[in-house]
């Protein structure tokens, strides 16, 4: 049996799921952490979650923030946007308007960050809805390449599709900025946060 290395030793990558309200972002994270689906709606004002992944071949922790959408909330946003390393735009394909507003949270988070382009991974989820579904692949690719960032199609209902393969993609999508933005990823190795949820 081989031991764990410390802690000390991995990076810490801070995610942050954003979106409109309902598009089903605590149902990713509660899929990726937990490997459930959570059918009913319960409204998320902020939750942490924590866990140590391999990627790549690279040992790291998952730093996961799972936001509150709802408009009410809208107040917290620059404060956790502050805080993420990397983000996951969610939107429902269901629900047009969450598919829009996308692009209000690019925007909020590059004025945040002071930057033109940040890691950000946009990511139509309810797929599985098939029949009513109303945003297209096609327009949500075509948003992607305007925003500049990967797109993924999700489900979080059982069976899952690429819920796993989100959460990797933005950590291999900060994997693959420039030189002096991942100095200060390394720079804050073995150090931790502030309260989570550890599974
Ligand atoms: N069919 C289907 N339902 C989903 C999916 N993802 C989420 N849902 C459902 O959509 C509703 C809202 O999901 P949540 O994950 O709570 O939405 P949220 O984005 O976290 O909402 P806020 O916390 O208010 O921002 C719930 O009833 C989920 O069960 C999905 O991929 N497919
Ligand atoms: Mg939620």
């Amino acid at each position: 049996m081989s031991r764990a290395p410390s802690d000390a030793n991995l990076t810490t990558y801070k995610l942050v799921v954003v979106g409109d309200g309902g598009v089903g972002k605590s149902a990713l994270t509660i899929q990726f952490f937990q490997k459930m689906f959570v059918e009913e709606y319960d409204p998320t004002i902020e939750d942490s979650y924590i866990k140590h992944t391999e990627i790549d071949g690279e040992l790291c922790i998952l730093d996961v923030l799972d936001t509150a959408g709802q408009e009410e909330f809208s107040a917290m946003r620059e404060q956790y946007m502050r805080h993420g390393d990397g983000f996951m735009l969610v939107y429902s394909v269901t629900d047009p308007v969450t598919f829009e507003n996308i692009q209000n949270f690019h925007g909020q988070i590059l004025r945040v960050k002071d930057k033109d382009q940040y890691p950000m991974l946009l990511v139509a989820n309810k797929i599985d809805l098939v029949r009513q579904r109303k945003v297209s692949e096609q327009r949500g690719r075509e948003m992607a390449a305007h925003l500049r960032v990967p797109y993924l199609e999700t489900s979080a209902k059982d069976p899952p599709v690429n819920v796993d393969l989100a959460f990797h993609d933005v950590v291999r999508v900060i994997r693959q900025q420039p030189k002096e933005v991942k100095k200060k990823l390394n720079s804050r190795k073995g150090k931790r946060g502030f309260r989570c949820t550890v599974l």
